[in-house]
């Protein structure tokens, strides 16, 4: 009889290999039709982030991965091969699914849709392909960051102007780091949950589950070169670091490896306006929205410096936003200085 069966300590696993598809389904606690095109949405989007990591694990001993295209991007950038590649990787993964309408990249001036795919998949995908891509040709971490939408309306005019909304609609949100591991990190609202791309299994499995941003952390993370660029209150903020015990700068240039460490570790990662770019260099729709979705799941904070992030409504699909974001208590900090300076200029502008 094989009824009392118990595997043998040899045969057992050393840990349970949740796989994202079904952890997806275990929060959802459903089968039915919306959690299984979660599942599936979170299941093409691990495909993506494996086909990109593997590229990048043999840049530059493959042709045509490193450098610049020589083309610059809706916002004036320069675009290197990476973004490209990463960007139709994406496209090529969603066209199979069958769930996704639209893509939305920081790469592309407007959506790219999938006409076949629009009677039954009524969800957009909007991500930056390759975030810190001036990290990819020395050999750094870089990541790609995803938000999930539903559609609504049916955008005959292609403006899709449904997604000019705040971000608070966005159903799942998330990143994937490539550093010296390949992680997966995302939420559908119940939390926030780390996975690691094993890659004996070709399986992202789960590492950490309901991660918890500390309160407070020491990392702050900003580009100080832009140090006389920035309005007086984040100086102010700069200047209190540098005179308090206990802080530490880090700052990668990759958003996504700079907020993974604050995720995990605490603190707070800025990148304010500056002169040239007064609502900074960070896009709302595939960088601040997404990563402040995450934050605010894993009990942190994410601002425009004024304002809670994902309340800002966007005018225009590429729209930047300033950003403040991570640990509740440093991100109110930062605040606390920018609404003293605004007082004192209201104090100035007050009639006497
Ligand atoms: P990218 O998506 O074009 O790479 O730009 C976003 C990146 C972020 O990852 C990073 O935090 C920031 O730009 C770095 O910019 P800067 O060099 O101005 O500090
Ligand atoms: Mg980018």
């Amino acid at each position: 009889m094989v009824d009392d069966y118990q595997p043998s300590s040899e045969q057992t696993l050393d840990r349970d290999c949740m796989t994202l598809s079904r952890h997806v389904l275990l929060q959802l606690q459903s089968f039915g039709p919306d959690a299984q095109d979660l599942s599936a949405l979170m299941n093409r989007i691990a495909l993506a982030g494996k086909l990109i990591a593997r590229h990048l694990s043999r840049a530059g001993l493959v042709a045509d991965t490193l450098g610049f295209t020589g083309r610059t991007n809706v916002q004036g950038e320069d675009v290197k091969k990476m973004d490209v590649f990463a960007n139709d990787v994406f496209i090529s993964v969603f066209k199979q699914s069958g769930l996704v309408c639209r893509l939305a990249s920081e790469e592309m001036e407007k959506p790219y849709y999938i006409p076949e795919n629009c009677p039954i998949g009524r969800y957009t995908l909007l991500y930056d392909p390759i975030d810190g891509s001036s990290n990819v040709d020395i050999n750094l971490n870089v990541g790609s960051i995803f938000a999930i939408r539903r559609q609504t309306g049916d955008d005959l005019d292609r403006s899709a102007a449904d997604l000019l909304t705040h971000g608070r609609d966005q159903l799942a949100a998330g990143y994937i780091l490539y550093g010296p591991t390949t992680v997966l990190v995302y939420s559908i609202g119940h939390g926030v949950h780390s996975f690691t791309l094993d890659p004996s299994l070709g399986e992202f499995i789960l590492t950490a589950e309901n991660i918890q941003l500390p309160a407070h952390g020491s990392n702050y993370s900003v580009n100080e070169g832009n140090f006389w660029q920035w309005e007086e209150s984040i100086r102010d903020f700069t200047r209190y670091v540098h005179r308090h015990e206990g802080y530490s700068s880090r700052y990668s240039g990759a958003l996504v490896g700079d907020f993974h460490r604050i995720l995990f570790q605490g603190g707070v990662f800025l990148y304010p306006g500056t002169v040239k770019n007064p609502h900074g260099k960070l896009r709302l729709l595939y960088e601040t929205a997404p990563l402040a979705f995450l934050a605010e799941q894993a009990g942190g904070q994410a601002s425009t410096g004024t304002q809670r992030l994902l309340d800002v409504v966007p005018t225009e699909l590429h729209q930047r936003t300033p950003v403040v974001i991570g640990s509740a208590e440093d991100v109110a900090l930062v605040e606390s200085f920018i609404q003293e300076r605004l007082r004192e200029q209201e104090a100035i502008a007050a009639p006497s």
